[in-house]
Protein backbone atom coordinates (compact mmCIF):
# COMPACT_ATOMS: atom_id res chain seq x y z
CA UNK A 1 0.00 0.00 0.00
CA UNK A 2 2.73 2.52 1.28
CA UNK A 3 5.11 1.10 -1.68
CA UNK A 4 2.26 1.73 -4.49
CA UNK A 5 1.52 5.30 -3.12
CA UNK A 6 5.14 6.07 -3.21
CA UNK A 7 5.65 4.74 -6.53
CA UNK A 8 2.44 7.34 -7.79
CA UNK A 9 4.11 9.91 -5.41
CA UNK A 10 7.45 9.55 -7.10
CA UNK A 11 5.76 9.45 -10.87
CA UNK A 12 3.64 12.29 -10.47
CA UNK A 13 7.23 14.05 -9.23
CA UNK A 14 8.89 12.70 -12.14
CA UNK A 15 5.82 14.07 -14.95
CA UNK A 16 6.02 17.57 -12.95
CA UNK A 17 9.68 17.55 -13.24
CA UNK A 18 10.27 16.98 -16.83
CA UNK A 19 7.18 19.50 -17.33
CA UNK A 20 9.15 22.50 -15.62
CA UNK A 21 12.13 21.48 -17.48
CA UNK A 22 10.14 23.36 -20.39
CA UNK A 23 9.86 26.22 -18.31
CA UNK A 24 12.89 26.67 -17.33
CA UNK A 25 11.85 30.55 -17.24
CA UNK A 26 8.94 32.99 -16.33
CA UNK A 27 6.86 32.70 -19.58
CA UNK A 28 5.96 29.38 -21.24
CA UNK A 29 7.13 27.90 -24.42
CA UNK A 30 4.13 26.29 -25.41
CA UNK A 31 6.24 23.10 -26.51
CA UNK A 32 4.15 20.92 -25.37
CA UNK A 33 0.14 20.16 -25.92
CA UNK A 34 -0.41 17.48 -23.50
CA UNK A 35 1.26 15.90 -20.21
CA UNK A 36 0.40 12.66 -18.86
CA UNK A 37 -0.31 12.77 -14.75
CA UNK A 38 -0.43 9.76 -12.58
CA UNK A 39 -2.72 9.80 -9.33
CA UNK A 40 -3.99 6.69 -7.47
CA UNK A 41 -7.07 6.91 -10.05
CA UNK A 42 -4.47 5.54 -12.91
CA UNK A 43 -3.24 7.87 -16.09
CA UNK A 44 -4.76 11.19 -17.03
CA UNK A 45 -3.64 13.46 -19.99
CA UNK A 46 -3.18 17.71 -19.09
CA UNK A 47 -3.76 19.21 -22.14
CA UNK A 48 -2.16 22.50 -22.49
CA UNK A 49 -1.86 25.46 -25.73
CA UNK A 50 1.23 24.33 -27.68
CA UNK A 51 3.38 26.07 -30.67
CA UNK A 52 5.66 24.88 -32.93
CA UNK A 53 9.07 26.07 -32.67
CA UNK A 54 10.20 29.08 -35.14
CA UNK A 55 12.33 28.13 -38.42
CA UNK A 56 14.15 29.19 -40.86
CA UNK A 57 10.83 30.16 -43.46
CA UNK A 58 12.92 30.33 -46.20
CA UNK A 59 13.57 26.39 -46.07
CA UNK A 60 9.70 25.97 -47.65
CA UNK A 61 9.32 28.67 -49.62
CA UNK A 62 8.19 28.97 -53.59
CA UNK A 63 9.70 32.12 -55.50
CA UNK A 64 8.21 33.98 -57.87
CA UNK A 65 9.52 36.89 -59.81
CA UNK A 66 7.31 39.02 -62.10
CA UNK A 67 8.18 39.94 -65.15
CA UNK A 68 9.50 36.40 -65.52
CA UNK A 69 12.58 37.68 -67.65
CA UNK A 70 13.92 39.61 -65.30
CA UNK A 71 16.72 37.90 -64.59
CA UNK A 72 19.96 39.19 -65.88
CA UNK A 73 22.42 36.62 -68.28
CA UNK A 74 20.04 35.92 -70.94
CA UNK A 75 20.85 37.58 -73.48
CA UNK A 76 24.78 38.23 -71.46
CA UNK A 77 25.02 41.90 -70.80
CA UNK A 78 27.68 43.91 -68.81
CA UNK A 79 26.51 45.69 -65.51
CA UNK A 80 28.63 48.18 -63.87
CA UNK A 81 29.68 49.73 -60.50
CA UNK A 82 27.90 52.35 -59.05
CA UNK A 83 30.72 54.40 -58.07
CA UNK A 84 32.75 53.54 -61.34
CA UNK A 85 31.07 53.15 -64.48
CA UNK A 86 34.38 51.70 -66.12
CA UNK A 87 34.43 48.51 -63.34
CA UNK A 88 32.10 46.24 -65.27
CA UNK A 89 31.29 42.64 -65.35
CA UNK A 90 29.61 39.80 -67.49
CA UNK A 91 25.81 38.29 -66.17
CA UNK A 92 25.66 35.14 -68.53
CA UNK A 93 22.75 32.54 -67.33
CA UNK A 94 24.37 30.06 -69.69
CA UNK A 95 27.37 29.81 -67.74
CA UNK A 96 27.09 28.72 -64.38
CA UNK A 97 30.25 31.05 -62.68
CA UNK A 98 28.43 33.95 -64.64
CA UNK A 99 24.45 33.37 -63.74
CA UNK A 100 22.92 34.79 -60.99
CA UNK A 101 19.57 32.56 -61.08
CA UNK A 102 16.93 33.96 -57.89
CA UNK A 103 17.87 30.47 -56.17
CA UNK A 104 20.91 31.96 -55.03
CA UNK A 105 18.16 34.91 -52.96
CA UNK A 106 18.36 31.37 -50.79
CA UNK A 107 21.29 29.45 -50.89
CA UNK A 108 23.12 28.84 -48.01
CA UNK A 109 25.71 32.01 -47.33
CA UNK A 110 29.11 32.06 -45.25
CA UNK A 111 31.32 31.82 -48.10
CA UNK A 112 32.44 35.19 -49.87
CA UNK A 113 31.95 36.38 -53.17
CA UNK A 114 28.27 35.98 -51.50
CA UNK A 115 25.96 33.91 -54.40
CA UNK A 116 22.83 36.49 -55.41
CA UNK A 117 20.33 37.29 -57.42
CA UNK A 118 20.52 40.34 -60.11
CA UNK A 119 18.04 41.68 -62.30
CA UNK A 120 18.96 43.35 -65.57
CA UNK A 121 20.09 46.78 -65.78
CA UNK A 122 18.12 49.85 -66.53
CA UNK A 123 18.71 49.95 -70.29
CA UNK A 124 14.77 50.40 -71.15
CA UNK A 125 15.60 53.64 -69.20
CA UNK A 126 12.97 56.36 -68.81
CA UNK A 127 10.57 52.63 -68.40
CA UNK A 128 10.39 51.67 -65.08
CA UNK A 129 12.67 49.21 -63.86
CA UNK A 130 10.31 47.15 -61.31
CA UNK A 131 10.33 43.57 -60.18
CA UNK A 132 7.66 42.20 -58.04
CA UNK A 133 9.43 38.72 -56.09
CA UNK A 134 6.61 36.91 -54.37
CA UNK A 135 7.45 34.22 -51.48
CA UNK A 136 4.71 32.14 -51.06
CA UNK A 137 4.41 29.63 -48.02
CA UNK A 138 0.68 27.98 -48.90
CA UNK A 139 0.24 28.01 -45.06
CA UNK A 140 -0.44 30.36 -42.69
CA UNK A 141 2.80 31.19 -41.18
CA UNK A 142 3.51 33.89 -37.80
CA UNK A 143 6.42 35.56 -38.43
CA UNK A 144 8.82 35.73 -34.79
CA UNK A 145 11.71 37.89 -36.04
CA UNK A 146 12.87 40.84 -38.36
CA UNK A 147 12.41 39.88 -42.38
CA UNK A 148 16.08 40.88 -43.42
CA UNK A 149 17.02 41.72 -46.98
CA UNK A 150 20.16 41.90 -47.67
CA UNK A 151 21.43 43.71 -50.86
CA UNK A 152 24.85 42.91 -53.39
CA UNK A 153 24.04 46.15 -55.34
CA UNK A 154 23.31 49.56 -53.57
CA UNK A 155 19.57 49.11 -51.94
CA UNK A 156 16.50 50.79 -53.73
CA UNK A 157 15.90 53.95 -53.78
CA UNK A 158 12.07 52.98 -53.72
CA UNK A 159 10.38 49.36 -52.33
CA UNK A 160 7.42 48.60 -50.58
CA UNK A 161 6.92 45.52 -48.99
CA UNK A 162 3.62 43.91 -49.19
CA UNK A 163 2.18 40.60 -46.74
CA UNK A 164 -0.88 38.07 -47.80
CA UNK A 165 -2.99 36.68 -45.50
CA UNK A 166 -4.89 34.78 -48.18
CA UNK A 167 -2.53 33.34 -50.51
CA UNK A 168 -1.92 36.11 -52.61
CA UNK A 169 -5.58 37.03 -53.96
CA UNK A 170 -5.26 40.24 -51.92
CA UNK A 171 -2.07 42.46 -50.67
CA UNK A 172 -1.88 44.92 -48.26
CA UNK A 173 1.29 46.89 -47.48
CA UNK A 174 3.50 45.97 -44.57
CA UNK A 175 6.63 48.94 -44.95
CA UNK A 176 7.50 52.05 -47.75
CA UNK A 177 11.00 52.35 -48.47
CA UNK A 178 12.94 55.23 -50.06
CA UNK A 179 15.57 57.90 -50.18
CA UNK A 180 12.81 60.13 -50.12
CA UNK A 181 9.24 59.09 -48.49
CA UNK A 182 7.45 62.41 -49.40
CA UNK A 183 8.42 62.05 -52.84
CA UNK A 184 8.00 58.64 -53.19
CA UNK A 185 4.85 58.25 -51.40
CA UNK A 186 4.03 61.08 -50.30
CA UNK A 187 4.59 60.09 -46.91
CA UNK A 188 5.95 62.05 -43.73
CA UNK A 189 9.29 59.35 -43.26
CA UNK A 190 9.02 57.74 -40.21
CA UNK A 191 10.92 55.24 -38.29
CA UNK A 192 10.15 52.03 -36.41
CA UNK A 193 11.08 54.06 -33.37
CA UNK A 194 8.48 56.63 -34.03
CA UNK A 195 5.67 53.96 -32.69
CA UNK A 196 4.38 52.86 -29.33
CA UNK A 197 1.82 50.13 -28.58
CA UNK A 198 -1.07 52.64 -29.60
CA UNK A 199 0.32 53.28 -33.11
CA UNK A 200 2.02 49.58 -33.68
CA UNK A 201 -0.14 48.50 -36.55
CA UNK A 202 1.18 51.59 -38.46
CA UNK A 203 2.42 51.38 -41.79
CA UNK A 204 5.02 53.96 -42.40
CA UNK A 205 7.44 54.90 -44.48
CA UNK A 206 11.13 54.90 -43.41
CA UNK A 207 14.10 55.87 -45.28
CA UNK A 208 16.40 54.47 -42.65
CA UNK A 209 17.66 51.60 -45.34
CA UNK A 210 17.86 53.97 -48.62
CA UNK A 211 20.92 55.95 -47.48
CA UNK A 212 22.13 56.16 -51.04
CA UNK A 213 25.44 54.15 -52.84
CA UNK A 214 27.35 56.02 -50.39
CA UNK A 215 26.33 53.81 -47.91
CA UNK A 216 28.07 50.44 -46.94
CA UNK A 217 25.06 48.84 -45.64
CA UNK A 218 23.02 46.62 -48.12
CA UNK A 219 20.51 45.49 -45.29
CA UNK A 220 16.93 46.40 -45.40
CA UNK A 221 14.83 45.53 -42.07
CA UNK A 222 11.32 44.83 -41.64
CA UNK A 223 11.62 45.27 -38.28
CA UNK A 224 9.20 42.42 -36.22
CA UNK A 225 11.28 42.22 -32.91
CA UNK A 226 11.06 46.40 -32.30
CA UNK A 227 7.50 45.44 -32.48
CA UNK A 228 7.88 42.65 -29.63
CA UNK A 229 9.53 45.48 -27.72
CA UNK A 230 6.91 47.41 -27.22
CA UNK A 231 4.79 44.87 -25.38
CA UNK A 232 7.87 42.73 -24.28
CA UNK A 233 10.68 44.91 -23.38
CA UNK A 234 13.65 46.20 -24.59
CA UNK A 235 14.86 42.58 -24.40
CA UNK A 236 11.81 40.48 -24.66
CA UNK A 237 12.27 39.57 -21.42
CA UNK A 238 8.92 40.03 -20.66
CA UNK A 239 7.52 37.53 -23.39
CA UNK A 240 3.99 36.87 -20.84
CA UNK A 241 2.98 40.42 -21.36
CA UNK A 242 3.55 40.11 -25.12
CA UNK A 243 1.41 36.45 -25.68
CA UNK A 244 -1.16 38.28 -23.29
CA UNK A 245 -1.60 40.99 -25.87
CA UNK A 246 -1.48 38.81 -28.75
CA UNK A 247 -4.23 36.45 -27.06
CA UNK A 248 -6.97 39.48 -26.78
CA UNK A 249 -6.21 41.44 -30.15
CA UNK A 250 -6.99 39.98 -33.21
CA UNK A 251 -5.60 42.89 -34.97
CA UNK A 252 -2.03 42.29 -33.48
CA UNK A 253 -2.11 38.89 -34.02
CA UNK A 254 -2.97 38.97 -37.84
CA UNK A 255 -0.56 41.76 -38.29
CA UNK A 256 2.33 39.55 -37.89
CA UNK A 257 0.47 36.34 -40.00
CA UNK A 258 1.48 36.01 -43.41
CA UNK A 259 0.69 33.18 -45.97
CA UNK A 260 3.17 35.53 -48.70
CA UNK A 261 5.21 38.38 -49.02
CA UNK A 262 6.05 40.54 -51.78
CA UNK A 263 9.07 42.61 -52.23
CA UNK A 264 8.22 44.99 -55.14
CA UNK A 265 11.36 46.86 -56.07
CA UNK A 266 10.14 50.49 -57.98
CA UNK A 267 13.67 52.06 -58.53
CA UNK A 268 16.92 50.94 -58.15
CA UNK A 269 19.28 53.03 -56.17
CA UNK A 270 20.82 55.91 -58.59
CA UNK A 271 22.82 57.95 -55.78
CA UNK A 272 22.60 60.88 -57.81
CA UNK A 273 19.22 63.14 -58.36
CA UNK A 274 19.72 62.40 -61.85
CA UNK A 275 19.84 58.94 -64.29
CA UNK A 276 23.13 59.22 -65.99
CA UNK A 277 21.58 57.91 -69.25
CA UNK A 278 25.39 57.26 -70.88
CA UNK A 279 25.49 54.34 -68.20
CA UNK A 280 22.87 52.64 -67.68
CA UNK A 281 24.76 49.76 -66.89
CA UNK A 282 25.19 51.13 -63.18
CA UNK A 283 20.99 50.73 -62.51
CA UNK A 284 19.90 47.40 -61.65
CA UNK A 285 19.07 45.05 -58.59
CA UNK A 286 20.43 42.66 -57.03
CA UNK A 287 19.66 40.54 -53.35
CA UNK A 288 22.16 38.34 -51.77
CA UNK A 289 19.82 37.14 -49.05
CA UNK A 290 16.33 36.77 -47.81
CA UNK A 291 15.72 35.63 -43.92
CA UNK A 292 12.24 34.97 -42.78
CA UNK A 293 12.02 33.17 -39.26
CA UNK A 294 8.45 32.12 -38.16
CA UNK A 295 6.49 29.19 -36.96
CA UNK A 296 3.44 27.95 -38.56
CA UNK A 297 0.51 29.09 -37.49
CA UNK A 298 -1.52 25.91 -35.77
CA UNK A 299 -4.31 27.69 -33.50
CA UNK A 300 -2.27 26.58 -30.13
CA UNK A 301 -3.24 22.83 -31.04
CA UNK A 302 0.30 22.05 -32.16
CA UNK A 303 3.88 21.53 -32.04
CA UNK A 304 4.86 19.90 -35.03
CA UNK A 305 4.41 20.47 -38.84
CA UNK A 306 5.89 18.68 -41.55
CA UNK A 307 6.23 18.72 -44.92
CA UNK A 308 3.93 16.87 -47.20
CA UNK A 309 3.51 17.31 -50.88
CA UNK A 310 5.60 20.34 -50.80
CA UNK A 311 3.25 21.86 -47.99
CA UNK A 312 3.87 22.62 -44.52
CA UNK A 313 0.70 20.87 -42.32
CA UNK A 314 0.30 21.32 -38.82
CA UNK A 315 0.31 17.91 -36.85
CA UNK A 316 -2.82 18.30 -35.14
CA UNK A 317 -3.48 17.59 -30.95
CA UNK A 318 -6.81 18.05 -29.13
CA UNK A 319 -8.98 16.55 -31.46
CA UNK A 320 -8.17 19.35 -34.26
CA UNK A 321 -7.43 18.52 -37.56
CA UNK A 322 -6.97 20.82 -41.10
CA UNK A 323 -3.85 22.41 -42.13
CA UNK A 324 -3.77 25.09 -39.34
CA UNK A 325 -6.19 22.73 -36.83
CA UNK A 326 -9.04 25.31 -37.50
CA UNK A 327 -11.48 22.77 -37.16
CA UNK A 328 -12.66 19.71 -34.86
CA UNK A 329 -11.88 16.25 -36.25
CA UNK A 330 -15.47 13.91 -37.10
CA UNK A 331 -16.68 12.89 -34.60
CA UNK A 332 -15.16 15.37 -32.22
CA UNK A 333 -17.92 18.30 -32.66
CA UNK A 334 -19.32 18.11 -29.15
CA UNK A 335 -19.04 22.02 -28.80
CA UNK A 336 -17.68 24.72 -31.46
CA UNK A 337 -14.18 24.81 -32.42
CA UNK A 338 -11.94 27.17 -30.62
CA UNK A 339 -8.31 27.87 -30.88
CA UNK A 340 -5.74 27.31 -27.50
CA UNK A 341 -5.08 30.82 -25.98
CA UNK A 342 -1.90 31.43 -24.29
CA UNK A 343 -3.38 32.72 -20.89
CA UNK A 344 -3.00 31.68 -18.31
CA UNK A 345 0.53 31.76 -18.80
CA UNK A 346 2.71 29.96 -18.88
CA UNK A 347 0.78 26.77 -19.71
CA UNK A 348 -2.32 28.69 -21.31
CA UNK A 349 -5.99 26.86 -22.10
CA UNK A 350 -5.94 24.37 -24.83
CA UNK A 351 -9.50 24.43 -26.19
CA UNK A 352 -9.62 20.77 -26.74
CA UNK A 353 -12.37 19.36 -28.94
CA UNK A 354 -14.81 16.91 -27.49
CA UNK A 355 -16.41 13.89 -28.45
CA UNK A 356 -20.10 14.26 -30.04
CA UNK A 357 -22.63 13.02 -28.25
CA UNK A 358 -24.06 11.28 -30.87
CA UNK A 359 -25.65 8.37 -29.46
CA UNK A 360 -27.85 10.81 -27.55
CA UNK A 361 -29.61 12.54 -30.79
CA UNK A 362 -28.50 16.00 -31.98
CA UNK A 363 -25.58 17.33 -29.96
CA UNK A 364 -26.13 20.22 -27.89
CA UNK A 365 -25.38 23.70 -29.70
CA UNK A 366 -23.33 26.38 -27.67
CA UNK A 367 -24.01 29.78 -28.93
CA UNK A 368 -19.87 30.43 -27.49
CA UNK A 369 -17.50 28.71 -25.36
CA UNK A 370 -17.75 30.43 -21.78
CA UNK A 371 -14.38 30.94 -19.83
CA UNK A 372 -16.26 29.26 -16.97
CA UNK A 373 -16.95 25.79 -19.00
CA UNK A 374 -13.43 23.72 -18.74
CA UNK A 375 -11.14 23.27 -21.19
CA UNK A 376 -11.64 19.86 -20.52
CA UNK A 377 -7.47 19.81 -19.64
CA UNK A 378 -7.99 16.12 -18.14
CA UNK A 379 -8.47 13.05 -20.00
CA UNK A 380 -8.08 9.04 -20.99
CA UNK A 381 -4.93 8.77 -22.35
CA UNK A 382 -5.57 7.69 -25.54
CA UNK A 383 -9.14 8.91 -26.47
CA UNK A 384 -10.95 12.62 -25.44
CA UNK A 385 -13.40 12.06 -22.54
CA UNK A 386 -16.48 9.94 -23.07
CA UNK A 387 -17.61 11.40 -19.92
CA UNK A 388 -16.73 13.50 -16.90
CA UNK A 389 -18.85 16.07 -14.44
CA UNK A 390 -19.43 19.04 -16.63
CA UNK A 391 -21.23 17.58 -20.06
CA UNK A 392 -21.30 14.38 -20.65
CA UNK A 393 -22.70 13.46 -17.54
CA UNK A 394 -24.00 9.43 -16.69
CA UNK A 395 -27.26 8.71 -17.37
CA UNK A 396 -29.49 6.79 -14.93
CA UNK A 397 -27.54 6.38 -12.06
CA UNK A 398 -23.99 5.45 -14.01
CA UNK A 399 -20.88 6.48 -12.53
CA UNK A 400 -17.67 8.01 -14.54
CA UNK A 401 -15.04 5.61 -14.54
CA UNK A 402 -11.27 7.80 -15.01
CA UNK A 403 -13.16 9.52 -18.06
CA UNK A 404 -12.90 6.05 -20.02
CA UNK A 405 -16.86 4.79 -19.65
CA UNK A 406 -19.73 5.02 -17.66
CA UNK A 407 -20.38 2.02 -15.27
CA UNK A 408 -24.11 1.59 -16.02
CA UNK A 409 -26.51 -0.20 -13.57
CA UNK A 410 -28.92 -2.67 -14.54
CA UNK A 411 -30.83 -2.23 -16.88
CA UNK A 412 -29.04 0.50 -18.63
CA UNK A 413 -26.27 0.37 -20.82
CA UNK A 414 -25.21 2.64 -23.55
CA UNK A 415 -22.04 5.15 -23.85
CA UNK A 416 -23.66 7.29 -20.96
CA UNK A 417 -26.34 4.96 -19.61
CA UNK A 418 -28.82 6.12 -21.99
CA UNK A 419 -30.08 2.76 -23.24
CA UNK A 420 -32.60 0.43 -21.49
CA UNK A 421 -31.67 -2.77 -22.31
CA UNK A 422 -34.23 -5.28 -23.19
CA UNK A 423 -34.54 -8.82 -21.24
CA UNK A 424 -37.42 -11.33 -22.25
CA UNK A 425 -38.69 -11.62 -19.06
CA UNK A 426 -38.53 -8.29 -17.76
CA UNK A 427 -41.41 -6.26 -17.66
CA UNK A 428 -39.54 -3.34 -18.38
CA UNK A 429 -39.39 -5.01 -21.84
CA UNK A 430 -43.01 -4.49 -23.07
CA UNK A 431 -43.13 -3.27 -26.51
CA UNK A 432 -44.12 0.18 -25.91
CA UNK A 433 -41.19 0.50 -23.51
CA UNK A 434 -38.41 -0.61 -25.75
CA UNK A 435 -39.88 2.26 -28.79
CA UNK A 436 -40.60 4.90 -26.20
CA UNK A 437 -36.88 4.09 -24.69
CA UNK A 438 -35.93 5.44 -27.98
CA UNK A 439 -38.00 8.39 -28.72
CA UNK A 440 -37.03 9.79 -25.49
CA UNK A 441 -33.33 9.28 -25.63
CA UNK A 442 -32.80 13.19 -26.72
CA UNK A 443 -34.91 14.96 -24.01
CA UNK A 444 -34.11 12.42 -21.32
CA UNK A 445 -30.89 12.84 -21.33
CA UNK A 446 -30.57 16.46 -22.07
CA UNK A 447 -32.58 17.77 -19.85
CA UNK A 448 -30.66 16.24 -16.78
CA UNK A 449 -27.67 17.53 -18.30
CA UNK A 450 -28.77 21.37 -18.15
CA UNK A 451 -30.61 21.05 -15.20
CA UNK A 452 -27.96 20.25 -13.65
CA UNK A 453 -25.11 22.08 -15.05
CA UNK A 454 -27.74 25.60 -14.60
CA UNK A 455 -27.13 26.61 -18.47
CA UNK A 456 -30.16 26.29 -20.08
CA UNK A 457 -29.36 29.90 -21.11
CA UNK A 458 -26.48 28.71 -23.39
CA UNK A 459 -28.34 26.25 -25.38
CA UNK A 460 -29.58 27.07 -29.10
CA UNK A 461 -31.94 24.19 -29.74
CA1 LIG B 1 23.07 33.90 -51.65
Amino acid sequence: MYLSRFLSLHALWVTVSSVMQHYPSVWGHYDVCKTQIYTEDGKFWDYTACQPEAIDMMRYVKVNLDPPDITCGNPPENFCGMGNPYMCNECDAAIDELAHPPELMFDVEGRHPYTFWQSTTWKAYPKPLRVNITLSWNKTIELTDNIVITFESSRPDQMILEKSLDYGRTWQPYQYYATDCLNAFNMEPKTVRDLSQHTVLEIICTEEYSTGYMSNSKIIHFEIKDRFAFFAGPRLHNMASLYGQLDTTKNLRDFFTVTDLRIRLLRPATGEIYVDTDHLTRYFYAISDIKVVGRCKCNLHATGCREENKKLLCECEHNTTGPDCGKCKKNYQGRPWSPGSYLPIPKGTANICIPSISSIGNPPKFDRILPNISSLGVSNPNQANVCDNELQICQNGGTCQNNIRCLCPPPYSGVLCEKLSCEKDSQSCSQDSGQGAVSLQPLVLLLPLVALLGLSELFIF
